[in-house]
């Protein structure tokens, strides 16, 4: 049996597409898993380009097990996305949003780097994400410092999270104004537009977070469920950033939806036999 594309799927009725190039996380949390559930609740058809595999450990205090994935595998996933959808490929919606979420390796970079210089997208989404607990702290050094040099300068749209906005601005956050200072700092450094993460990190009563794109400079805030960080809430937020600006939401809308939508699937989190529960992207439903 083939699967010919028909003259029945119009160009309109196409949704938009957007690739994450993340790790999986196993238990369905966080990465790539959380990326595509959200793509599918805001509408968008889904890629994952898998750069890494994460088994927590059970016996060990949960600790990340990464097992990153060959690097010609990398590349392969790259180049059959990229030929399917990219600008070439004549398809009905062009690949031109991407998510960047858990890389793990200086290789890894290299590799993702160079496609993404060769592709052009119109909207980079990284998620940077820093240090993986597991982890040698030499690895995640070399792994922290190769994603600032060589994917941070190719994004359009960066959502660091506390511990993460502190490594990229060089400042201490304690409160919503080192938050703001840290966003217009690597607004300043990368040139792309910031939604820094407050979260749980800062005291009060609201999870805050902080947008800047070099004009417009709003505080995101709704009440905080809970004192405890769930699993998957920074990779919702940055998919949920993606699948907007990919329908053509303006940076500013795309983080408020991003915002509402995660803020509702951490209402609705699910809890498991690990000590942390999980945001489900469904709950807004
Ligand atoms: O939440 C950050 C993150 C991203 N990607 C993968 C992860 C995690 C955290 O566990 O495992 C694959």
């Amino acid at each position: 049996m083939t699967f010919a594309s028909t003259a029945a799927q119009s160009p309109a009725a196409s949704p938009a597409v957007v690739l994450t190039i993340a790790g999986s996380e196993a238990t369905g949390g966080a990465g790539a898993q959380a990326d595509l559930k959200t793509f599918q609740e805001l509408g968008v058809f889904g890629i994952a380009n898998l750069t890494c595999i994460v088994s927590f450990d059970p016996n060990h205090s949960w600790n990340h097990r990464f097992m990153p994935v060959d690097q010609q595998v990398i590349a392969h996933q790259l180049e059959a996305t990229t030929a399917a959808y990219g600008p070439a490929s004549g398809a009905p919606s062009v690949l031109d949003t991407v998510k960047i979420g858990m890389l793990g390796s200086p290789d890894t970079i290299a590799t993702v780097a160079g496609s993404l210089a060769a592709n052009g997208f119109r909207n980079v989404v990284l998620d940077p994400v820093l240090i993986c607990k597991g982890q040698e702290p030499g690895h995640a050094l070399d792994t922290d410092q190769a994603l600032k040099a060589q994917i941070l300068p190719l994004a359009t749209f960066v959502t660091p999270n506390h511990f993460e906005a502190e490594s990229l601005s060089g400042l201490a956050i304690t409160d919503v104004e080192s938050l703001k200072a840290a966003a217009i700092r690597i607004h300043e450094l990368s040139g792309a537009t910031v939604l820094a993460k407050g979260g749980v990190r800062l005291a009060g009563p609201d999870a805050v977070d902080v947008y800047y794109d070099g004009e417009t400079l709003e505080v995101l805030s709704a009440p905080k469920v809970g004192e405890v960080a769930v699993s998957g809430a920074g990779c919702s937020l940055a998919a949920a950033v993606t699948a907007e600006l990919a329908k053509g939401a303006t940076p500013l809308e795309a983080a408020r939806t991003a915002k509402g939508f995660v803020t509702a699937g951490i209402r609705n989190r699910v809890s498991s036999g690990a000590p942390f529960d999980a945001l489900w992207q469904g709950g807004p439903r």
